[in-house]
């Protein structure tokens, strides 16, 4: 694996391999849009040598998005042709001659964690506690309906598959920079999935990427170096992982429920943290902590994460 090209015509040529013929997708309705991107469900015939047809998700730009977004969905591509992991959302192929860019991905029937989330209850000691179905300021629904009962084992079993998806990519010295329950997605069999990588920056020479400027800033999930001096490492996503892990627990509440963005920076360098949730066990919430050092080489490496969330789980069985 090479660092990654600057963004030239050269790039594209050795697409062909990932290229699928455009006429044999057969685009379904929308799952969802983001700021400049639209996932469109769909059916593609003759993916992957299989025969038949096979249910993917086709990642594309709206009409209104702008060249830097569409060389974003270009590094998108570019860095999931060299990732091959169960917990990492993966590339099927794309369409990138004769129209706009198509990035074929796995189809997550569950859709995003968050969602999913908001939509579960949580089963306490053999009882579905309908109370803790959480109560957050945008989500305000006490008992949520048609959604899954999850067990505190299914919530560390997310937080130990993120965190081996998150391993892998700092092994491949990939740093994501928008890890958050959002940007995970759930497949078939509670399988998790790391996606959007519209972000995510090669590091291979330089320890730290210095961000450019861009729209919408997810600064409840972003380290106080992040924030400060925009500078994202591993260590810096390994911040996030315990804001994800936060989500986790409270089934997809609203991180620092009533702080205004613009204090969160002071408060966090003045030493607060957010308080352990209701029904989180200890030792998860001893993960936030570590994940939530002020100096970034305190936090703990991924590896050590997933081995401690492994060893819980082992207990639990
Ligand atoms: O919770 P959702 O329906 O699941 O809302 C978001 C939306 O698109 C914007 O990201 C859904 N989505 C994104 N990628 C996929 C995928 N590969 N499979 C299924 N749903 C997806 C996501």
């Amino acid at each position: 694996r090479t660092p990654k090209q600057p963004f030239t015509s050269s790039t594209r040529q050795e697409d062909l391999k990932w290229e699928f013929p455009r006429e044999n997708l057969y685009l379904e309705e929308a799952l969802g849009e983001g700021e400049f991107g639209v996932v469109m469900k769909a059916k593609a015939k003759g993916l992957a040598g299989q025969e038949g047809y096979m249910q993917v998700a086709i990642k594309m730009l709206k009409h209104c998005s702008t060249p830097s977004e569409e060389q974003d969905l270009w590094s998108e591509f570019n860095l999931l042709k060299d990732v091959t992991h169960p917990n990492v959302i993966r590339l099927l192929g794309a369409c990138t001659k004769e129209g706009p860019l198509y990035l074929i991905v796995e189809y997550c029937a569950n859709g995003c964690l968050l969602n999913y989330l908001r939509n579960s209850c949580l089963e306490e000691k053999g009882y579905v506690n309908q109370h803790v179905c959480y109560k957050t300021p945008n989500n305000n629904k006490e008992i949520r309906q048609n959604g899954e009962t999850l067990t505190i084992r299914d919530l560390l079993s997310f937080a130990w598959q993120i965190a081996k998806g998150m391993r892998y990519l700092s092994d491949i010295k990939l740093v994501h920079r928008d890890l958050a329950a959002r940007n995970v997605l759930v497949a078939a069999g509670k399988h998790l999935k790391i996606s959007d990588f519209g972000l995510t920056r090669d590091i291979y020479e330089a320890d730290a990427y210095l961000k450019k400027s861009r729209g919408r800033i997810p600064v409840k999930w972003m380290a106080p170096e992040s924030l400060y001096a925009q500078i994202y490492t591993t260590k810096s996503d390994v911040w996030s992982y315990g804001i994800v892990l936060w989500e986790l627990v409270t089934l997809g509440a609203s991180p620092y429920p009533g702080i205004p963005p613009e204090r969160l920076y002071s408060l966090l360098v003045g030493g607060y943290r957010m308080d352990r949730p209701e029904h989180c066990p200890e030792e998860m919430y001893a993960v936030m902590q570590k994940c939530w050092k002020i100096d970034p080489q305190d936090r703990p490496k991924f590896r050590a994460i997933a081995d401690i969330l492994d060893r819980i789980l082992q207990e639990k069985t």
